[in-house]
């Protein structure tokens, strides 16, 4: 099915090229931000909050500094002596680098220590001695927008309740008026758990201030390098740190699943302290500091109605939502989109009207809400709409799976333009939900499942139809405090025709070494095992916004061909002088231009950049170099199409997924095998917050499972086999046809396996449970009906 118009020598697209970058990862030679050790290096340990509110009446430091190797303590109350005990967030809100008076969360950062080794600055952390008010915490969302609730942001003034942002999409009118006439509505209040992302490395930083040269190197872990260089240099150019001055360095990253976007305290404070003292500082988190404080992820409640006819043809949607932000909202959002893209919740169906609001709201919890393969907020989007069309098929009495094919919208009605604004590129959802059915048996499953209920067996099929929406920008609409989004490739071909390019974004384990390449190997037929790719350093890239929200593929991969094509049209210039025809009666084939009539007439494309060194036409600039920054014209629109089987043990509420089918549609496909190891990764994602994963509070704001003793992340062992397949609607207007795919499978996964659930237990009248939904949740929710008897 996958077309590949090179060689396995050139391989461009579609081969299953082996991951350059493994080379050096398989054999414990990656070089991550802690393998970084520079002379004179100090370490930072961070004391952390015990409590979720409360006022610091004093902090001693004194013991902590007698601790041998400790070399200073800096408080909230040093910082402010610099203006630096607040910064900005990305969703221009405040957040606290230390606190002066006030903590806000459990594990919050109140000091930090500076050390001779890590061991001391450790001792350190624990010695210091921090005399707290504790206050009534405010966890419930809700209970926190309550008007009589008190106040927690005290430090903005005139601030008289909770509520950060009100925030609208689609038409409030017309929906309610479709809502009041239609023969069914169906409705459910459904949380999307606070999850959070468990990347094999925490986040860490080597901060490398030099006094002579008044020059910072920030060796960080960031899936975006530019954006926080840019930050840094409006943070503190007033103390002269100029983005001339700034090189922001993020070297390989273990995993970044958007836990890597956010500037987090520890990154300002090591700033701070190795301006002030002269020496690199390194601070690397541990675990659980990792799972307790950094960004969390989702945290929607959301209430979604569905409106139809008795027959199954879907008239309206309406979404309301809460959103738990904790106590600042430090989202990763593009700026004008507050609650991300959630309001593609209207799906892959075809109807009219549909109406989305969001509320945001602050409570004692850390900040965050977008990451873990969340492509903004549209897992949220997704597990609405997937979930409340299978609840109105439950309603009305119909096949899911036909239900879904009576309101697909049809592959000849793209581009199409979404109740809520937005244009959908392509897609074949038809040919997407077919092939899955075909591939699971879908046919013979619901039989079986006849013949199981009858024997009082739980088994369940579990549909998600899913579209994501992918590749921030378009500039007109997104931009990160200003700053457009686009992003760029620049390469560079040497005279013997190898190549290095250079990118805005950055892998954090997505293979952008070996698919760029691929990319510029299919335009120039350059061999990509001869294309370097680098990202990552400021002082050599492209600007750039950075890896997240699938974008890399759709902005960064397309400025890549584009590119590649500048310098195409250079080599067809050059073939034309060489071989003394006019550029017209050139052909192109993967790396070679020939006479057209006359293919022993050829140049290669080494011949021709090697003639760009040395022998070129008079007037023609030297070298072979190109740059392009992309500015796409529109999101890319990635869909899927996934069903889950699963077995449910009646008397323990063991939950079993027999069959997992995932059903991908990401356009062209650069690397098959990258797509299928992103794809395995992001269903693994996806079984965490449906079956595992979730952060829970008590009342106190006191974390309850903080260590990953607790926190359940699935392993291979909870890992159904995968299978997987894909449908190709290429994108129209990227330049190679592509579409993100990074998080398609963690967006898509999580409502079929909850419908599959839901499917298996609704039997018993239960139409809704909440994610993760655990064996505990089944038996209590089996209970509750009176399956026990
Ligand atoms: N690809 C392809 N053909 C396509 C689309 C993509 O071959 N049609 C390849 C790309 O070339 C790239 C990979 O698949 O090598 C993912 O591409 P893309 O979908 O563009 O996503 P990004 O590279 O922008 O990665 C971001 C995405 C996000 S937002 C999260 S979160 C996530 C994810 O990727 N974090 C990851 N996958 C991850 N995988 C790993 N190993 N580690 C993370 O931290
Ligand atoms: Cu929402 S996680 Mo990814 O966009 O880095």
């Amino acid at each position: 099915m996958i077309q590949c118009k090179t060689s396995k020598a050139i391989s461009g697209m579609g081969h299953s090229m082996k991951r350059k970058e493994d080379i050096r990862f398989i054999q414990g030679r990656g070089h991550y931000v802690d393998d970084i050790k520079l002379d004179g290096m100090l370490y930072m340990d961070i004391t952390r909050s015990p409590y979720a509110y409360a006022k610091i009446k004093n902090i001693d430091i004194s013991e902590a500094m007698k601790v041998p190797g400790v070399v200073a303590v800096i408080t909230g109350k040093d910082l402010e002596k610099y203006n630096l005990h607040w910064m900005p967030t990305i969703m221009s809100d405040t957040q606290m680098v230390l606190p002066t008076d006030t903590v806000m969360y459990q594990a919050q950062e109140v000091a930090a220590v500076i050390a001779t080794s890590r061991y001391a600055a450790r001792d350190g952390r624990e010695a210091v001695k921090v005399e707290y008010e504790p206050m009534q915490a405010l966890v419930d969302p809700f209970k926190a927008m309550d008007p009589s609730s008190p106040v927690l942001r005290t430090d903005k003034p005139g601030k008289t309740d909770n509520h950060i942002w009100h925030w609208e999409a689609g038409d409030k009118a017309k929906t309610e008026k479709v809502f009041s006439e239609a023969a069914v509505v169906v409705k459910e209040q459904m949380h999307i758990p606070r999850i959070h992302v468990s990347s094999i490395e925490t986040c860490g930083c080597v901060a490398d201030y030099d006094k002579i040269n008044n020059h910072l190197t920030m060796y960080m872990t960031t899936q975006a390098p530019h954006v926080l260089r840019t930050v840094f240099a409006l943070v503190a150019g007033h103390v002269g740190l100029t983005e001339e001055k700034i090189r922001v360095v993020s070297p390989d990253i273990g995993g970044g699943f958007g836990g890597k976007v956010p500037v987090y305290p520890g990154y300002v404070i090591a700033i701070a302290v190795s301006f002030l003292v002269g020496k690199p500082v390194k601070w690397i988190e541990d675990r659980s500091e990792n799972l307790q404080a950094d960004s969390f992820a989702r945290d929607y409640h959301i209430t979604a109605e569905m409106a139809g006819t008795k027959e199954g043809k879907i008239l309206a949607t309406r979404f309301k939502v809460l959103a738990d932000h904790g106590y600042t909202d430090a989202a990763a959002n593009p700026s004008k989109y507050p609650a991300g893209l959630f309001s593609i919740a209207t799906g892959s169906y075809d109807y009219g009207t549909a109406f989305v609001e969001a509320d945001a709201v602050y409570t004692n919890k850390p900040p965050g809400g977008v990451a873990y393969r969340c492509s903004f907020r549209v897992t949220e989007a997704v597990h609405a709409i997937e979930r409340m069309t299978d609840r109105y098929a439950l309603e009305i009495g119909k096949d899911p799976a036909q239900l879904r094919m009576d309101n697909f919208i049809k592959k000849e009605d793209f581009p199409w333009h979404s109740p809520t604004g937005w244009i959908y590129d392509s897609g074949d959802y038809h040919a997407g939900l077919q092939k899955a059915m075909d591939v699971v048996g879908y046919a013979d499953l619901r039989k079986e499942q006849v013949e199981k209920r009858a024997k009082g067996e739980l088994m369940g099929i579990g549909i998600s139809t899913f579209t994501e929406i992918v590749g921030a920008g378009p500039s007109k609409d997104f931009d990160i405090l200003g700053i457009k989004m686009f992003d760029s490739a620049e390469i560079r071909v040497h005279p013997t025709g190898k190549a290095i390019a250079r990118f805005g974004t950055k892998s954090q384990g997505q293979g952008h070494e070996t698919t760029y390449a691929q990319i510029i190997a299919e335009e120039l037929g350059i061999p990509a095992e001869n294309i370097q790719v680098e990202e990552g350093d400021t002082d050599t890239a492209p600007y750039g916004l950075g890896t997240y929200a699938s974008r890399s593929t759709p902005t960064a991969g397309a400025a890549a061909a584009v590119a590649a094509r500048k310098l195409r049209d250079k080599a067809r210039k050059i073939a034309a002088y060489l071989l003394e025809v006019s550029e017209d009666d050139l052909e192109w084939e993967p790396g070679k231009f020939f006479v057209k009539g006359a293919p022993e007439k050829v140049k290669t494309i080494q011949e021709l950049v090697f003639a760009a060194y040395t022998n070129f036409p008079q007037g023609m600039e030297a070298g072979f170099e190109a740059t392009h920054y992309y500015d796409p014209p529109n999101l890319t629109f990635p869909s899927g199409a996934y069903i889950c089987v699963v077995d449910i043990d009646k008397e323990t509420g063991g939950i079993h997924v027999r069959r997992f089918v995932a059903i991908d549609d990401c356009g062209h496909i650069i690397n098959p095998m990258i797509v299928q190891g992103q794809v395995h990764g992001g269903l693994t994602q996806g079984i965490a917050p449906a079956m595992y994963e979730e952060l829970i509070y008590d009342e106190a704001g006191n974390i309850l499972n903080g260590t990953l003793m607790d926190y359940l992340v699935p392993t291979a062992v909870e890992s159904p086999k995968w299978e997987t397949g894909h449908v190709v609607t290429p994108s129209p207007h990227h330049p190679i046809g592509a579409k993100g795919v990074g998080e398609s499978p963690t967006v898509g996964s999580p409502p079929a396996i909850a419908n599959a659930i839901i499917d298996a237990l609704s039997p018993f009248g239960i139409t809704h449970l909440d994610i993760p939904i655990t064996p505990f949740k089944v038996w209590k929710a089996l209970k509750e009906k009176g399956a026990y008897g």
